[in-house]
């Protein structure tokens, strides 16, 4: 019989692909451990992040909020002064705080690093790990910004409000080593708990140590180191499954698997000077890489693990968001999404009785893209393929039951419906500017 009110672990990957899991189709990855979550749960295989980069996924994932409605449309800033997520947007910590939980933190943060965006302003009882956009993977400094002369190289290392150091330790270890070490102190206590895992891996900068590149000696460079980061992560979300079994409450513990965008092709990536695109992650035969609104970009693994309340072996094609783990959660801990401003949906019945989408329409924006989902049928605006690029069509529509890698762009034969969902994704757009402009703008002009 599980506990009244479940623990919950939320691990979260950043930049990695739709298709950088051998759950998820790769062939020449190895993720026993995530693909043991996948075959004893269920795996959402059209899981979606709220956006195609890291701060407004992350907004969105513990806000129950679009970005555009959690205040953080952005990637923000690394200094110490970068604003980001306020407590006026409540997280799913500060809701399941209320109703008695345990919460920590560990890993990336980059939801804003001045005082009141830090994760213990943010219903988190502790945090540890960094608060800038990434890091180095052994110093653990931010050198993001070096290149424009902007931000000076930053230490981004802490442990609740105090800065700390522990160099030359690879940071995918200790974010799992620190995970391990909050389930076995809050797993023994009578509350329930809320853990959230955020690895960095596998986003840039490109480090793994050598014992997980000897685990993939044959593949060509850039796809190995990508290999690797991602089978550390692995390693660690089976050291996180060994101490819940150690404790005893693998079925009072629901854990929630996503990446936070698709695969970045960033230049900087690659340390080799060059200036080119990396090609290590992949979308898996989706378009668009991070920065896109077309499929590669926003749709990403989603995997639920829960023995016992969850039937495991599920493959689910229901659409659905990270903005829907907020009142998933919330729900099973006895809370009421209804007391709360949010946009996702509880998906429980989704997962246990392989119920439709509770999602008529899902929407994105990044800039100048606009995309949504309704039904089978998929609409961006201004898509672009990667970041810094031109938009590739400005309207582009797909089937996504019959074309989900959205090659045949549907736009000129189907123009009553482009132009139906056209109207309808412009409409959402122009409410949540106003929204944004009335709520939120201030606090990102003064400090971003
Ligand atoms: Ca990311």
């Amino acid at each position: 019989m599980a506990k009244k009110q479940p623990n919950m672990i939320i691990i979260l990957t950043d930049d990695q692909g739709y298709g950088d899991l051998s759950c998820m189709g790769s062939t020449d990855h190895r993720t026993p451990h995530i693909d043991s979550l996948a075959r004893e749960g269920a795996r959402c295989t059209n899981w979606y992040s709220g956006s195609p980069v890291c701060s407004p996924s992350r907004a969105s994932l513990l806000t129950g909020c679009y970005p555009g409605h959690a205040g953080v449309r952005a990637i923000l800033a690394g200094h110490r002064r970068a604003t980001g997520l306020t407590a006026e947007v409540p997280t799913i910590a500060t809701a399941l705080k209320e109703l008695g939980y345990q919460t920590a933190a560990v890993g990336k943060w980059h939801l804003g690093l001045k005082e009141e965006s830090r994760p213990n302003a943010n219903g988190f009882d502790y945090f540890y790990g960094f608060m800038a956009g990434c890091l180095d993977y052994y110093s653990h400094i931010f050198y993001w910004s070096m290149a424009d002369g902007r931000t000076n190289p930053t230490h981004d290392l802490w442990e609740n409000g105090e800065e700390i150091y522990d160099n030359g330790r690879y940071m995918t270890e200790m974010i799992s080593e620190k995970a391990v070490e909050k389930i076995r102190e809050m797993g023994r206590q009578e509350e329930p708990f809320l853990l959230y895992v955020a690895y960095n891996a596998p986003h840039y900068p490109m480090h793994a140590p050598q014992k997980y590149l000897d685990r993939f000696p044959d593949l060509p460079w850039d796809r190995r180191i990508m290999a690797a980061m991602i089978s550390a992560v692995d390693d660690g979300v089976g050291q996180i499954r060994d101490e819940l079994e150690r404790l005893g409450i693998e079925e009072d513990t629901l854990i929630f698997f996503q990446s936070d965008n698709g695969p970045s092709r960033e230049s900087r990536n690659w340390l080799d000077g060059r200036g080119d695109p990396y090609y290590g992650g992949t979308p898996g035969s989706l378009k668009g890489n991070k920065f896109s609104l077309f499929e590669g970009g926003i749709r990403v693994p989603g995997i639920f693990c829960w023995p016992g309340s969850i039937p495991g072996g599920q493959v689910l094609d229901a659409p659905c968001a990270a903005m829907d783990i907020f009142p998933t959660l919330l729900k099973l801990a006895g809370g009421d999404p209804e007391k709360y401003a949010i946009d996702g949906t509880d998906v429980m019945p989704v997962l246990t009785e392989g119920a439709a989408s509770p999602h008529e329409v899902i929407y994105w924006e990044m800039e100048g893209q606009t995309a949504l989902r309704r039904g089978d049928m998929k609409l961006v605006l201004n898509g672009r393929l990667v970041e810094k690029t031109a938009p590739t069509e400005p309207v582009f529509l797909a089937d996504l039951s019959k074309d989900p890698g959205e090659t045949v762009n549907l736009a000129p034969s189907m123009p009553e419906l482009a132009a139906e969902l056209t109207r309808e994704a412009l409409a959402w757009r122009e409410k949540l500017e106003a929204h944004w402009e009335e709520r939120f703008a201030q606090n990102y002009r003064s400090l971003t």
